[in-house]
């Protein structure tokens, strides 16, 4: 059997980091980890090829070559996915699709000829069974969650990582809070589920023995979510797999209560993390109790992300606005946050229901719910009408995105936050390509750029002030190039 696992293209999103990947010679920021997940529960004697449309073209003998189509995609990568699902159907290739987009919208695609929803340790095999059988059904779907010991390590070897900037690994699903506008809960559960420390570093394992040496993604919808293992058993266990190595900084998904337990914070930088992407959402403490977001209130919110910063790791913030409770106010609210707790990469988006939460119910039972969903929270649509009006809310936001990704107050940001962070000592692996991505910047950003005055700045104070940090200096640098461009994409 052939089986071609094909992810679809991204758009230019802010996520997707094209602008800042092309000083690195990048193609992509991640290989797909789910696919490469279900790649390693097929079975062995089945020959299995990855294509990452972020990388590679599909082209008519990829299609010749397969069985079956194995196809995984989230919501913003709608189009791309019905258009290779259309090419499916014109070569005559059957197209089996997982993920979250076809577990939130299957009935949307009907050219699919399976269904595997939800989460593969679960429905996998009794599609496999019954494809085997001859008697394969037309959706496979499941409301339990898996425990997760016995997910395989995934079959990195498929990805060309020669073309990925960070390779992502899991170690648990699930979040133990229930903000309301999340639907990770519905998707994944509220009881953390964790992988063993042993899973872990067979997995890490694999990756160095590629050598990879880049960063690593540790994308836990909450990493600390069951604190008491990560602190007993997984921590001290990455701490010791790290002596003697080189590179792999880790970075991970957490909230904001990690500052409430300055043991694990040590924990983490010594093992290797130094960033942290943090729900922060929004200085507005009746928003925060309008979403539930209690482990957000009562606390001097700028305060707690210097602390992770003093303590190591690099704080990149989630921010929402469009709540009921937020006045007209808040917009200069956040820009002020934002700049002062030198959150240099903050995802601002407006608030927008998924499919499987609170907040979708609640607008639906108040007639607030309008269109599809775009899938990407950062492009200034949302799905509700907000009580604030929706131009006023877009306006608004335009303010906040042109202000904080422009160069002066970006690089300013960037300052803010480097001279406060205190970096873990990982031992560096340096690459050609960083190099490189240096002499880039430098022809782009400080002969080029519309920055190029911040960017010389910023260039000699981390060389002089803070040389440790002058790599993290320019790679920020070049992030707020791509932040920049993604804004100026969807703000005008
Ligand atoms: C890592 C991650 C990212 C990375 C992606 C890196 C990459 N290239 O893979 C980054 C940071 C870029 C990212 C960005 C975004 N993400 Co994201 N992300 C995640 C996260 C945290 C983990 C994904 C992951 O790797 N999981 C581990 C693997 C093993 O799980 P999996 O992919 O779901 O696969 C399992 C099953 O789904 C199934 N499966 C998957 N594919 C297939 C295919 C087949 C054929 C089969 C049989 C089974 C199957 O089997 C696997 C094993 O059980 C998830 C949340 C989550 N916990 O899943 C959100 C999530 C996928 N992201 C989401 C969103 C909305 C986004 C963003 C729009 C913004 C945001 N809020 O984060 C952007 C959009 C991307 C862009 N470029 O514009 C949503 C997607 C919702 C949806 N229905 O589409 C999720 C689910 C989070 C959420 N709250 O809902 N994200």
């Amino acid at each position: 059997m052939n089986i071609l696992l094909v992810y679809p293209e991204f758009p230019d999103t802010f996520w997707s980091f094209k602008h800042a990947l092309r000083f690195v010679r990048k193609r992509a920021g991640a290989p797909p980890l789910g696919l490469l997940t279900v790649a390693a529960m097929l079975p062995p004697a089945w020959k299995k090829r990855l294509i990452d449309l972020n990388v590679n073209d599909l082209k008519k003998q990829d299609l010749a070559w397969a069985d079956y189509v194995f196809l995984s995609a989230m919501i913003v990568q709608r189009d791309s996915a019905r258009a290779v699902i259309q090419r499916c159907k014109t070569a005559g290739v059957k197209v089996v699709a997982g993920g979250p987009l076809f577990t939130m919208e299957h009935e949307q695609f009907p050219e699919v000829d399976h269904f595997v929803l939800n989460e593969a340790e679960i429905t996998l095999a009794p599609f496999l069974r019954d494809l085997e059988a001859g008697q394969a059904q037309h959706v496979y779907a499941s409301t339990e969650f898996p425990d997760i010991h016995l997910t395989p390590v995934p079959l990195w070897e498929l990805a060309d990582l020669k073309q990925y900037d960070t390779i992502s690994l899991q170690f648990s699903r699930g979040c133990p809070f229930n903000c309301d506008f999340c639907n990770i809960t519905s998707l994944l559960g509220h009881r953390p589920r964790t992988k063993t420390a042993a899973q872990i570093i067979a997995e890490l394992d694999s990756i160095y023995a590629m050598g990879w040496r880049k960063s690593i993604f540790f994308v836990d919808d909450n990493f600390i979510g069951n604190k008491k293992h990560i602190k007993g058993e997984v921590l001290p266990a990455l701490i010791e797999w790290r002596k003697g190595k080189s590179g792999m900084p880790f970075s991970t998904e957490a909230s904001i209560n990690l500052v409430d337990d300055p043991e694990l914070m040590r924990l983490m930088t010594r093992a290797g993390f130094n960033t942290v992407f943090v729900g922060i959402e929004t200085p507005n403490e009746d928003s925060l109790t309008e979403c539930s977001k209690n482990q957000n209130k009562g606390r001097d919110l700028v305060e707690s992300v210097k602390q992770l910063q003093r303590a190591g790791l690099q704080v990149q913030g989630g921010f929402i606005v469009g709540f009921d409770n937020d006045s007209a106010s808040i917009f200069q609210q956040q820009i002020d946050f934002i700049q002062k707790s030198g959150i240099v990469t903050a995802m601002v988006g407006l608030l927008q229901a998924p499919l499987g939460t609170r907040l979708y119910e609640r607008m639906q039972n108040e007639g607030r719910l309008v269109d599809e969903f775009s899938g990407d929270n950062v492009d200034g649509s949302t799905n509700i009408i907000p009580r604030m009006g929706l131009e006023p809310l877009r306006e608004g936001y335009r303010e906040i995105l042109s202000h904080i990704y422009a160069p002066r107050y970006y690089y300013e940001r960037v300052l803010t936050f480097l001279r406060e962070y205190q970096p873990p000592r990982i031992r560096r692996h340096l690459e050609l390509q960083h190099i490189l991505a240096l002499w880039r910047s430098i022809y782009q950003l400080g002969i080029r750029g519309v920055e190029r005055a911040q960017y010389w700045r910023l260039f000699f104070w981390a060389l002089f002030r803070r040389p440790r940090l002058f790599p993290l200096a320019i790679t920020l640098a070049i992030m707020g190039f791509h932040f920049r461009q993604v804004t100026e994409l969807h703000v005008g």
